[in-house]
């Protein structure tokens, strides 16, 4: 949690310095739920990430670099430079590319889940995190309903950060709470404070487990508060301001940091010490990507009409 929240912070700082091309969407008091998500798959399971999933890309196993060199559009990041933020992902670990049209990755990883079952492979969970507003698409509806039909082990973590951009929660979904809509699809669902790592933790875990017992789909919705803007270039002036006084704008590192005080599992020394690896982590891989050179357009296939392996297997067959 302290490095996704490190390593952004440096990124947000990057952009105010016109180093990064595009935005720069942060998950400050997010971390404890993504983290979650990240630490309760297993190598061979599948994810699919929203924008502000840091922690839980770093968590199920994103090299930092990887995360501050597609930002820098360095050329010897996953996407070589070609694409400027988020949309990277490691398929061969599982991680998706993420996609900005919000709830497409629930019909992805419910289709990917579909495919595994096919080819017989077994005990695979796909997760898969969006927030509030990507429920009203109608992606999220296909793809949650077919993974209740097929009983798909599929995890879909809401974090309910209480806006979709600028759109508050009484104008995105008349339901009381999200998670009434777990019963309309026939599926398990959970609601989370996700301002608190410990019960994230445990309730993700638990979700997971029962996705891969055979249980079918399983939905969960965090309640929390977007600790920022949409992106770095919105200064978030429509928020409620009694929202970031209430429970839901506790910021969850604190809430952590407090947790391992309280139990005597860390001191504030240790902690003071975590913050200051992270961000001599951070700096290093920043210095590193900023050195490293962007794509030449001359020189970079761009694959723009096929893929690679596909441009190959065209040519050998004319
Ligand atoms: C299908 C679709 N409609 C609209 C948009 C434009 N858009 C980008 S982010 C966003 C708000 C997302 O809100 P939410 O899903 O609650 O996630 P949050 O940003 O709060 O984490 C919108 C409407 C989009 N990317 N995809």
């Amino acid at each position: 949690m302290i490095l996704a929240r490190t390593v952004e912070e440096k990124l947000a700082n990057l952009w105010r310095a016109g180093k990064v091309a595009g935005g720069v969407y942060t998950g400050k008091g997010q971390e404890a739920v993504s983290v979650a998500i990240g630490m309760a798959l297993k190598p061979g399971d599948l994810f699919g990430p929203a924008i502000r999933d840091q922690a839980g890309r770093l968590a199920f196993g994103e090299p930092l670099l990887d995360a501050v060199r597609t930002y820098l559009g360095s050329r010897l990041g996953p996407m070589r430079g070609r694409d400027g933020n988020v949309h990277r992902g490691r398929l061969r670990e599982g991680t998706f590319a993420m996609i900005s049209h919000l709830g497409s990755l629930v019909s992805v990883v419910a289709g990917a889940l579909l495919a595994r079952r096919m080819r017989g492979e077994q005990n695979v969970v796909g997760a898969t995190s969006l927030g509030d507003g990507a429920t009203s698409t109608g992606a999220f509806h296909e793809g949650l309903n077919l993974a209740a039909v097929e009983k798909l082990p599929l995890v879909v973590v809401v974090t309910n950060n209480q806006y979709a951009y600028s759109t508050p929660n009484g104008r995105q979904f008349a339901c009381h709470d999200l998670v009434d809509r777990a019963i309309g699809y026939g599926v398990e669902g959970y609601a989370m404070d996700g301002t608190d790592v410990k019960e994230c933790l445990e309730m993700v875990h638990h979700a997971v487990g029962r996705a891969r017992e055979g249980n079918g789909p399983q939905l969960i919705v965090a309640n929390c508060l977007r600790l920022s803007g949409h992106a770095e270039h919105d200064d978030a002036s429509y928020v409620d301001p009694h929202l970031f006084a209430s429970p839901l704008g506790r910021d969850c590192i604190d809430v952590a940091r407090d947790y391992l005080l309280e139990q005597g599992w860390a001191d504030a020394e240790t902690v003071r010490q975590w913050r200051e690896h992270a961000k001599a982590q951070v700096e290093e891989v920043a210095l590193k990507a900023q050195r490293e050179s962007g794509p030449d357009p001359a020189d970079e296939d761009w694959c723009a009409y096929a893929t690679r392996g596909f441009a190959r297997l065209e040519a050998s067959v004319s």
